[in-house]
């Protein structure tokens, strides 16, 4: 039948494209880093973080020693997060909990 074909194709189709969509969740976190000298540990920090798989975005301050972290909660955890910045001599703590990054609509501050 030849609808019917068409109408499993479509329901295939979208499915391919939904699935992967609804898995990948983005997740924003910010850490507290103790332990930097300069602006170049900061850097260094960020180029590691920027390295792991399923990190979105990076930008640590060396003036505020925050990290904020753009991830996909699917793909990284929190704890390979913090172990990152530790096995590069700092300390790691979260500051507020994941979010999920809006899009539509800012969370209130
Ligand atoms: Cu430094």
């Amino acid at each position: 039948m030849k609808f019917g074909r068409l109408a499993l194709e479509l329901t295939l189709i979208s499915f391919l494209i939904l699935v992967p969509l609804a898995w990948s969740k983005e997740v924003k976190v910010e850490l507290k880093i103790s332990g930097m000298l300069c602006e170049l540990c900061a850097k260094g920090i960020e180029t590691q973080l920027a390295k792991l798989p399923g990190v979105k975005a990076a930008t640590v301050s060396y003036e505020t020693a925050t990290a904020i972290v753009v991830y996909d909660d699917t793909r990284v955890s929190l704890r390979k997060l913090k172990k990152t910045i530790e096995k590069s001599g700092f300390k790691a703590e979260v500051k507020s909990k994941p979010s999920e990054r809006a899009t539509s609509r800012q969370a209130p501050r």
